[in-house]
């Protein structure tokens, strides 16, 4: 059994060796797990522990909150907010960005989170998670001035300096990357500590296994129909092979799956909303879950462009969303262009 490593141990040497992580993003990542782990324990209490069910208000988002949600939320603030180490927060359940208050140090950082991502899935017992990611507060706008501001996180997702999820499952597993590929880690519970388990993930370039919420079909455009179509027709089909589908309605569970062993995820823009870009929003959950799906030789786009090269409009935009196995993205990507080259 090889020595086990912690991610303390994993992020000194992330620090030491590639010189890669300052002292205090390394902070900022040890506050953020230690969240998680008090997450965890939440959810894993479940209705023994009077947290499941809905709280009675909507988010920003108007979509209406698990207790859960709020529970997650909360600690992740009340965990970061005095370290020193971040400027300021903005998570899904929060209509405007939370700056770091006075009696507090400022720090360099930007955290955003989505604090519960598949929360529909909580009273259900389906995995659930944490996702999030993280900015440093000044970058190259001289209109930005202090204190902080919502326009310092309009930064474009290939500006992130760490990314990561904590799936709620089985196991309770970090997925981290700080730009060195990705690893993940196990929460020991008896230890309390989250132990290194897989180091340079990597994303096989082909897959059988689409991921994608098949009722929308109707709604989508024709490059997704016809990627589909081709999966659907399996081995006797353009493909010459057949497909497996997932959707677990919880992208930290969907996106967990393909980091282990490969697929493609989609939810693409559908007519139902033709103003809105997608469903999944770009700051705190397609750009994290991008960029640790390209660390992994994975690819990520909205059928136009690389989701993290998306210069990102407001704090709660959404975006489409077309990531994992590079040579299946890549070809629903080639769809898109020849569907745009006909009109
Ligand atoms: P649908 C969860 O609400 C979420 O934001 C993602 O985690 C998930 O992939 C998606 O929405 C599920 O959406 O429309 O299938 O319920």
């Amino acid at each position: 059994m090889p020595p086990r490593i912690s991610l303390t141990r994993y992020l000194v040497e992330q620090q030491r060796q590639h010189n890669r992580i300052p002292a205090e993003l390394r902070l900022l990542l040890e506050v953020v797990a230690r969240a998680c782990k008090r997450i965890s324990h939440a959810v894993n209490k479940g209705a023994l522990g009077e947290v499941l069910g809905t709280a009675g208000s909507e988010n920003v988002q108007g979509e209406v909150q698990k207790k859960l949600d709020i529970i997650a939320n909360e600690v992740l603030i009340e965990a970061n907010e005095w370290g020193g180490h971040l400027a300021a927060m903005a998570s899904e359940e929060m209509d405007s960005i939370y700056v770091v208050p006075n009696r507090f140090p400022q720090g360099e950082y930007l955290l955003m989170f989505d604090p519960l991502d598949g929360s529909s899935n909580i009273d259900v017992n389906v995995s659930i998670g944490t996702i999030f990611s993280v900015f440093r507060k000044h970058h190259d706008d001289p209109s930005i001035i202090d204190p902080v501001c919502e326009k310092d996180f309009l930064q474009r997702g290939n500006q992130q300096v760490a990314a990561g999820y904590c799936v709620y499952g089985p196991q309770t597993t970090l997925v981290l990357t700080v730009g060195d590929g990705v690893a993940m880690f196990t929460l020991d519970a008896e230890l309390g500590s989250f132990v290194l388990t897989q180091d340079n993930v990597k994303i096989p370039e082909d897959t059988k296994e689409f991921s994608i919420n098949m009722s929308n079909m109707r709604h989508w455009d024709a490059p997704v129909k016809r990627y589909i179509d081709e999966c659907l027709q399996g081995k006797e089909g353009p493909r010459g092979k057949d497909f497996n589908m997932r959707w677990v309605a919880s992208m930290v569970a969907d996106v967990h799956r393909i980091l282990t062993r490969g697929g493609i995820f989609m939810y693409p823009w559908d007519k139902r909303e033709p103003s809105k870009p997608g469903k999944l929003r770009l700051l705190y959950e397609a750009n994290p879950m991008s960029w640790l799906v390209e660390q992994a030789g994975g690819a990520a786009v909205n059928g136009k462009q690389r989701i993290l090269d998306v210069q990102p409009g407001a704090l709660h935009e959404r975006v489409s969303v077309i990531l994992g196995s590079k040579n299946e993205v890549e070809r629903v990507q080639q769809y898109h262009q020849e569907a745009a080259q006909q009109q």
